[in-house]
């Protein structure tokens, strides 16, 4: 263990708050495991509304993929969200917009929240949506997203949400799949100054899927658009004849609540399904704990309501909690670098998460522009998507949180609906590149590659070993491809697809995807990890590292960086390099190859699509796959040209 990976013991302000400390965590999660049904119908009650109880708490068949939480149990998550919080919320506020431009900002109280998802929701009804029926968003970061996705659930309907930067193929894709007969988008969305045209895409993409019979369009530029007259409804034109009162229809716990898809190491994208009672119990109950979220407190996850984390902890958990959450719009680079620390400072952000790949550009980019604005109001600090390299989480800790924060690492799937593992403020201490240990009622284990369970301190597959209410249901219309993908491989488990090590004082650390496991020499190692030994030299702002076909090692180490400062590029630095992750984490891992990278190929949520650099480190051109979701194609370009070509 380096230096930087030394442990920080609990904030002594986060344990004054949270209640719940190293004793506590210890033996409620002690409990939660010996006794699951009785804690869970505890928590079940203390966080959500019931219309009926549950006859049965759980029920899980891992040999058939059959899980169930809370059976016979009925309710509505959009009831939870929010009319449950109006006789002592109704003027409080829910949702803080702040837009593209800082000047853009707006409030809408707890009733403004429900008189706006009822009237979409009686829309929605009036287009002939009914309970059961699949209904697509493709939207920008603008209350309407939550609205829309709130009044589906009100109604009974399945949204699925397509993230405001896919492309028109993946729209229809998406649509195609879950056979969604309504979409709902804006005319234009606006990201950093950029526009881009929802309903234009929305136009193309649906052009060929015939059951659409309805596209919702909220305006937000005012861009013109084309219309169809007996297709298209205009939202801003017709939202106020609709009365702003609707029945929430009484949903089972174990009735689907929404879609999302996602990518897996193979095929196309998967249609992760969401049930009910468990979903809204786990985000909920998640979001209160991990990110210890006290009343009146202003919540901020800087997320995209396209992803998972935009659902669990943007709009569900936070709404459920009756918290205030922050829905932005923009990116954190405009108008400048600052954009985050100044959105803090001007809502008093009380709880900040976002990803290691923020902070890792932000931090490339100085001290200075974080420092100018007063963060005093931060006190929880979270990272989610990737295992954050020990010298992002120093600085997120040190220069933003000015050492008095406790950062929270969370990790979990899009799969898992809320956060498995972590470092749970005030109980658990924070071991920067740690994601922590399991949040109650989770069992992680650790595998070898051959499903023999590894005890103690080790390294392997990352499986959990039991269910809980937030865990995904099936893969849409497709159950046989859910069992495969993660039941398959170790009978009896869920396999996460990371690698994952368990140190000494139990906790977790993800090593990376296991299709990102590089084998050197008979060594296994995560890319993960050669990048964040990369990264800890102070001349590397990020790196990318994937593994291509070596005769002798089997697989050597291809890397991409990209340096703090361009002008640093040098002959010298490349071996100096490579030396310094050899001896960081021994000979076997020092990189074959190491090319210059000014901007790496990234999806627009964040992730490094490695995919396509083990391609350019093959040499494999030909091949190299759609490029069309990338945030930024151009970078793909400059990395061919300039790659190695080694024998
Ligand atoms: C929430 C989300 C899931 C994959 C997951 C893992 C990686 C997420 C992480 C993390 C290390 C963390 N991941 N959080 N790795 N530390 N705190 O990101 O969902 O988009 O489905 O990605 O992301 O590899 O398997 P999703």
């Amino acid at each position: 263990m380096n230096e930087l990976q030394k442990l920080y013991p609990v904030k002594e302000q986060a344990k004054a708050i949270t209640h719940i400390d190293s004793e506590t965590y210890e033996k409620l999660y002690q409990q939660s495991i010996d006794q699951p049904e009785q804690f869970w119908a505890e928590q079940a009650e203390k966080f959500i509304d019931w219309v009926k109880p549950w006859d049965e708490v759980t029920s899980v068949d891992y040999k058939k993929a059959e899980i169930s939480w809370f059976k016979g149990a009925q309710l509505n998550v959009s009831y939870n969200c929010i009319d449950r919080h109006l006789a002592t919320k109704a003027n409080e506020t829910a949702i803080i917009f702040e837009g593209d431009e800082p000047t853009d900002d707006t409030r809408i109280s707890y009733q403004e929240l429900h008189d706006n998802v009822c009237r979409m929701a009686n829309l929605l009804k009036d287009r002939g949506v009914k309970k059961g029926d699949n209904v697509c968003i493709y939207m920008p970061m603008i209350p309407e997203v939550g609205y829309a996705m709130l009044a589906c659930a009100r109604i009974g309907a399945v949204h699925s949400v397509v993230f405001g930067g896919f492309s028109t193929e993946s729209i229809k894709a998406r649509v195609l799949d879950a056979d969604c007969q309504v979409v709902i988008t804006a005319d234009a969305s606006v990201r950093g100054g950029r526009h881009i045209p929802l309903k234009a895409n929305v136009d193309a993409a649906v052009a060929d899927c015939k059951d659409v019979h309805t596209v919702v369009m909220v305006e937000r530029t005012g861009a013109s658009v084309n219309w169809n007259n007996e297709r298209d409804v205009n939202y801003n034109q017709v939202i106020d004849t609709y009365p702003a009162i609707c029945q929430p229809e009484i949903m089972d716990a174990e009735d689907p609540l929404f879609i999302l898809y996602t990518s897996g190491s193979t095929g196309k994208p998967k249609g992760v399904l969401h049930t009910c009672g468990g979903y809204i119990l786990y985000a909920a109950m998640t979001h209160k704990y991990v990110f210890d979220y006290q009343e009146g407190e202003v919540y901020w996850c800087t997320a995209d309501a396209g992803w998972i984390t935009g659902h669990s902890y943007i709009f569900y958990g936070p709404l459920a909690n009756g918290a205030t959450t922050l829905v932005f719009e923009g990116v954190p680079t405009y108008p400048d670098a600052g954009r985050f620390w100044q959105v803090c400072e001007k809502h008093k952000v009380n709880i900040f998460y976002t990803a290691p790949t923020a902070i890792r550009a932000l931090m490339s980019l100085g001290d200075e522009l974080v420092e100018k604005y007063d963060r005093s109001s931060i006190r929880l600090l979270g990272t989610v998507g990737e295992p954050i390299n020990p010298e992002a989480w120093h600085w997120y800790y040190e220069i933003v949180g000015q050492s008095r924060c406790s950062v929270v690492d969370t990790w979990w799937q899009t799969e898992t609906g809320g956060i498995l593992i972590t470092s749970l403020p005030g109980a658990v201490d924070m071991k920067p590149g740690a994601a922590g240990k399991p949040f109650f009622g989770v069992k992680p284990a650790i595998l070898s590659k051959e499903g023999e369970l590894l005890e103690g301190k080790t390294r392997g597959r990352l499986v959990m070993t039991g269910s809980w209410p937030g865990q995904m249901r099936t893969v849409y219309g497709d159950h046989q491809r859910f069992y495969d993908t993660y039941f398959s491989q170790y009978p009896g488990n869920y396999f996460t697809g990371d690698g994952a090590k368990r140190d000494e004082d139990d906790f977790y650390w993800i090593t990376g995807r296991i299709d990102d496991v590089l084998n050197v020499s008979g060594h296994r190692l995560g890319t993960a990890e050669i990048e964040s030994a990369l990264v800890l030299h102070p001349a590397i702002a990020e790196a990318a590292v994937v593994g291509y076909p070596h005769e002798i090692k089997g697989q050597g180490i291809y890397c991409y960086i990209t340096l703090m400062c361009s002008s640093h590029e040098s002959d010298e630095l490349i071996p100096e390099l490579q030396e310094f992750v050899a001896k960081e984490l021994g000979r076997f891992a020092k990189p074959d190859y190491i090319q210059y990278a000014p901007g790496l190929p990234k999806t627009r949520s964040g992730k490094i699509m490695r995919r396509i650099l083990r391609k350019i480190a093959e040499n494999e051109l030909e091949n190299l796959g759609d490029t069309s979701t990338l945030a930024d194609p151009s970078v793909v370009e400059h990395l061919i040209e300039n790659r190695i070509i080694h024998e």
